[in-house]
Order: C-alpha cells, then sequence, then structure tokens
C-alpha cells in the first residue's frame, strides 16, 4: 500500500453502525434497517415533505437526536488518524449525514448528502448550526422566518460540492470505499470514475457491495478491525 500520495475515502452507512447508527438497507444486528422503518418516499424526497411535512420533520428531529447520543468507533478513530499523520491529498467524502467522523478528529471530511446538525432557511437560505427540533416550526437565525428544514439531500435533489469531489477523484491514486452498498447514485458511481481515471480502488465492507466487482480488492469484515489494520499499513508505507 505504499506508493499513494492521494486518496478519495468514500464511507456509507456501515462505518457508523457499530456506534449503534442504524444504516439504511440490511440491517447487521437484526434490527429493522431504516428504510425497513419508513418508507423512503414519504421521508427523503422533497415531494414527501410537501406531501407531509411533520412526518418528515418528526423522522429527522428522531435521528438527529440519536446521533447526539453515539460516540464514535474504532472506524472513524483510525480515518481521523490517518487524515492527521497523511501528508498528500487526502479527502473523506461520507454519504453520512452523522458527526463522528468529526468527532473522531478527522478535518478532511465532506458530506455530500449533508448533515443532521444543520437546518437550512428555505426563506433566506442560511445554513444554521442546529441541534433541537424542527418539528414545531422555530425561527430561523437569521431570517426569522419558519420555513427551516433539514439540511440534508433528499432523492432527486443534487447532491453536494460534486465539483470539488471530482476533483479530488482526478487528483486521486487510491480510491478507498468503506460501508457502503453502492445502491445510492452518484456515491456508487465513483468507483467506476476512479477506476477510469487510472487509482487503485479497494473495498472494505462487512459483505460484497452492489459494486464489488468494480474494485481491484475487496477485504471484508467489520470496519472497526479492517479500517484500523488497513490504516496501519498505509501510514507504514508512508
Ligand atoms: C441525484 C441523505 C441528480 C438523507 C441520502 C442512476 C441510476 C439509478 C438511480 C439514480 C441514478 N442517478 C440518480 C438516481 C436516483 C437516486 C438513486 O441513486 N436512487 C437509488 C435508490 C437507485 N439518487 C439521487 O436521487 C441522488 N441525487 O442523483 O441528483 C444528479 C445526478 C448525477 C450527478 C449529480 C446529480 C441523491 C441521493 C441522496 C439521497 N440522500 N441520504 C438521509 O440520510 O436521510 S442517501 C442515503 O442512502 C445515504 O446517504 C446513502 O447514500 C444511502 C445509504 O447507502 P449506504 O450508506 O451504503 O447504507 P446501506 O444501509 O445501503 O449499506 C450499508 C453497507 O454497510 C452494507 O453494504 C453493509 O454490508 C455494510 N455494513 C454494515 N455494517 C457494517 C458494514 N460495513 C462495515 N462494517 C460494519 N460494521
Amino acid at each position: 500500500m505504499g506508493q499513494y500520495r492521494n486518496i478519495v475515502i468514500l464511507t456509507g452507512a456501515g462505518v457508523s453502525a457499530e456506534s449503534g447508527i442504524d444504516t439504511f438497507r440490511a440491517g447487521t444486528d437484526g434490527q429493522p434497517s431504516l428504510w425497513e422503518q419508513h418508507d423512503v418516499e414519504d421521508v427523503a424526497t422533497p415531494e414527501g415533505f410537501a406531501r407531509d411535512p411533520e412526518l418528515v420533520q418528526r423522522f429527522y428531529d428522531m435521528r438527529r437526536a440519536a446521533i447526539q447520543t453515539k460516540l464514535p468507533n474504532p472506524a472513524h478513530d483510525a480515518l481521523a488518524r490517518l487524515d492527521a499523520a497523511w501528508g498528500g491529498d487526502l479527502l473523506i467524502v461520507t454519504q453520512n449525514v452523522d458527526d463522528l467522523h468529526e468527532r473522531a478528529g478527522a478535518r478532511r471530511v465532506l458530506h455530500m448528502h449533508g448533515e443532521h446538525l444543520k437546518a437550512w432557511c428555505t426563506a433566506c437560505d442560511v445554513r444554521s448550526p442546529w441541534r433541537g427540533s424542527l418539528a414545531d416550526y422555530p425561527p430561523c437565525p437569521a431570517c426569522q422566518a419558519r420555513s427551516l428544514r433539514p439540511d440534508v439531500v433528499w432523492f432527486g435533489e443534487m447532491p453536494y460540492e460534486m465539483n470539488r469531489i471530482y476533483a479530488a477523484l482526478r487528483r486521486a491514486d487510491l480510491f478507498v470505499s468503506i460501508g457502503t452498498s453502492g445502491a445510492v447514485y452518484p456515491a456508487a458511481g465513483f468507483v467506476r470514475d476512479a477506476r477510469e481515471l487510472g487509482a487503485h480502488t479497494l473495498e472494505l465492507n462487512l459483505e460484497r457491495s452492489q459494486g464489488s466487482h468494480l474494485f481491484h480488492e475487496s477485504r471484508l469484515g467489520p470496519a472497526s478491525q479492517t479500517v484500523p489494520s488497513w490504516v496501519d499499513e498505509v501510514l507504514a508505507g508512508a
């Protein structure tokens, strides 16, 4: 693993599963996954929000409260260690809306699907740090309008900072995907882009994902084990 300089790391719900945050599809511990408990069309689309905003606000209030009771796990800690030590380019592109990467100390993190701990005012377009409820329509801290929504990317909406992500993929010589099923685009297409751009591609996942066949290498197992040993390897080669 020694000869790499510029790394892009894509993370998904699997990297936060061992911190007790539900994954979207197959729950690992027999727990029903998020999309088994809620209809994605109702709670994670602009149309669903227009139809029943209370249902959507309560769904995100529940998750926003839940992540504040969780702690980073060894996978988050190892990626923060790599971020601190890595002299080349490194970008952690996460699909996750929790703040566990940052709470573990990682700095070079990009939330392509938004963040639970931010509220977005659809009147003045300002995004504000937010830890409480949105279901009771609190006023926007910037313009006092009562039109705050979760600052997350819903299905059919454009993910955030796609240009910055593609710029990092163009520079990358190593692309690593951790804890994602490869079911949601454009994130699921990054491995193909990275490969076509000449990067080595590695998957660290509990089980083979929908895109496993696209990776040069797949290592299966819980992220709390596979990620620290991969980081040790990379830093040893650095
Ligand atoms: C868009 C925020 C236009 C909200 C989310 C092309 C083909 C087909 C469809 C499309 C397409 N292009 C676009 C679409 C439509 C759609 C899409 O992909 N639909 C799917 C369902 C077919 N995409 C969109 O609408 C996107 N917008 O395309 O805009 C555009 C097009 C091109 C370029 C630019 C713009 C917007 C999608 C974002 C939606 N918002 N989240 C919220 O969180 O509530 S998506 C959400 O679901 C997550 O962010 C994540 O992206 C996805 C869940 O996937 P994972 O994170 O992978 O989680 P999952 O549970 O599925 O899997 C967990 C994995 O971890 C498993 O593999 C498991 O084995 C593993 N695991 C479990 N435990 C562990 C583990 N691994 C290691 N250790 C463990 N302990």
